[in-house]
């Protein structure tokens, strides 16, 4: 399938025996099985040029009409990340103190989690993933982007893997609602935050919550 008015080039990857893909396949599984959420951070640095082939590596996902319709905020600052730890715990606050039903607040107590946001300061990057609805063309007309969450997810997915195959950790923090982030960051009018990813070193006696993921049975409906 090719449009002749726009050029293609030659598709190339490798490929591999069955019993390559099988090992090859739950090998993977494993590696990612591995990677969980954490809220313990180190202040390690983290050298810059990791980070940016994160963010490549983000930027490889696939999506709508292939407009990548995301930015990535870098943040080290210290100043700046002690400002958006005050501001997302501000809302924190709001939420656990009774924004948040009960059955959510119940739903999270395994998790552990609380109004806090320390990791914010400690942590050596701040991603913030930036959703674009849409761009502006060369002469300042609006163009629209299309999928964009499905999109930015897909991205942020990547980023995600990107990170624990760096040997780095990640926590999905997900302030809501996230609008002081845009106006603290200064974006424009056509970006919205999608999350905001402490991303960094656990610290050596780091913690995660013994949980269990759903077995092949429960997540494949199989149409053979
Ligand atoms: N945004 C809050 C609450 C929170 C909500 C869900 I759903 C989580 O999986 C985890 C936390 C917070 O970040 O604490």
């Amino acid at each position: 399938m090719t449009n002749k008015d726009y050029p293609f080039v030659k598709y190339s990857s490798e490929t591999f025996s069955e019993e390559d893909m099988i090992k090859r396949s739950a090998e993977f599984y494993d590696w990612a099985d591995a990677r969980r959420s954490v809220r313990d951070f180190s202040d390690k640095s983290v050298p810059l040029k990791v980070m940016e082939n994160i963010l490549l590596t983000a930027s490889t996902a696939p999506s709508g009409a292939h407009k990548q319709p995301w930015t990535f905020c870098l943040i080290s600052n210290a100043e700046l990340k002690s400002r958006l730890r005050e501001l997302a715990e501000e809302e924190e606050k709001k939420s656990y103190g009774g924004r948040m039903s009960k059955e959510w607040l119940e739903d999270l107590a395994p998790l552990g989690t609380d109004w806090q946001k320390e990791f914010i300061d400690i942590a050596p990057w701040i991603v913030v993933v930036m959703k674009r609805a849409y761009e502006f063309t060369d002469e300042g007309k609006k163009r629209n982007n299309y999928y964009v969450s499905e999109s930015v997810g897909l991205a942020s997915g990547f980023l995600l893997m990107a990170i624990h195959n760096a040997g780095l950790v990640a926590l999905t923090h997900t302030p809501s609602p996230m609008n002081f982030i845009a106006k603290a960051l200064e974006r424009p009018d056509n970006e919205r935050p999608f999350l905001l990813i402490p991303v960094g070193h656990p610290t050596e006696n780091a913690m995660v919550p013994d949980l269990e993921r759903k077995s092949k049975d429960e997540i494949i409906e199989y149409y053979s």
